[in-house]
């Protein structure tokens, strides 16, 4: 059900404007087991995330995990211990920051994606809707091969009452409802790392 991932979006935002990683992680989870539900067909994405999510809960349970409570103390610890690379992939291929920096990429077209749902017509084409809101945010940092596969997918998406029924969230209209309620939260989440990794120029991050 979707409503436990948008409260754990919610759940990672602090008071302190920091974001923890536990809330982040599971929300991620979440996602993740809602996309299997839409079919095979996803597989290369999920396994994709689902392996960065993995890099992240690694962290979290090892001797280290203090560090890795919140997005911040994480950056905070990385770069000071030398453990990011900004030039070369090779040299620090599992950081924490390149890790999270690409799930708050796909964090972009989510929020993207699910504000483009809530505000279509009924009519709508979710294949449409989650093109558009791809090509705007993830596919400027992809491949023409990965971007050729993602848009074939997405062409298999439900219709989008279908979709929205998917979410177990009640009926399409309900649903429309609880996005518009649970989105700024997302917002929020994206907003926080974004000017977190704009401040320690970690946008890039090979
Ligand atoms: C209510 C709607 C919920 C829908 C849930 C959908 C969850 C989607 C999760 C997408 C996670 C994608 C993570 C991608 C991370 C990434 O960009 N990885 C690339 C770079 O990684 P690297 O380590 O090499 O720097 C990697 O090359 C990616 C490979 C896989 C393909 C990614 C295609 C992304 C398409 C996103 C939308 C998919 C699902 C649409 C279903 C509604």
């Amino acid at each position: 059900c979707l409503r436990e991932v948008l409260a754990a979006f919610r759940a990672c935002l602090t008071a302190e404007q920091t974001v923890l990683m536990d809330p982040y992680l599971r929300g991620w989870n979440g996602l993740i087991r809602f996309l299997n539900s839409l079919g095979t067909i996803f597989s290369f994405v999920s396994k994709d995330a689902v392996t960065k999510i993995q890099i992240m809960e690694k962290y979290r349970s090892s001797d280290q995990r203090e560090r890795y409570e919140t997005l911040q103390t994480m950056v905070e610890y990385e770069l000071a211990s030398g453990l990011v690379s900004l030039k070369n992939r090779g040299e620090c291929p599992e950081s924490g920051c390149r890790t999270v920096l690409r799930l708050h990429r796909a964090l972009h077209w989510l929020q993207m994606f699910l504000e483009g749902l809530r505000t279509s017509q009924e009519d709508s084409k979710t294949s449409v809707i989650c093109t558009d809101s791809y090509n705007a945010s993830l596919a400027n940092y992809h491949p023409w091969v990965i971007r050729k596969a993602a848009t074939l997918a997405f062409c298999a998406l439900p219709t989008r009452n279908a979709f929205l029924e998917n979410m177990n969230l009640g009926t399409p209209e309900e649903a429309v409802d609880m996005l518009g309620e649970a989105l700024p939260y997302v917002c929020k989440v994206y907003e926080i790392t974004e000017e977190l990794y704009a401040k320690h120029k970690m946008l890039d991050l090979p």
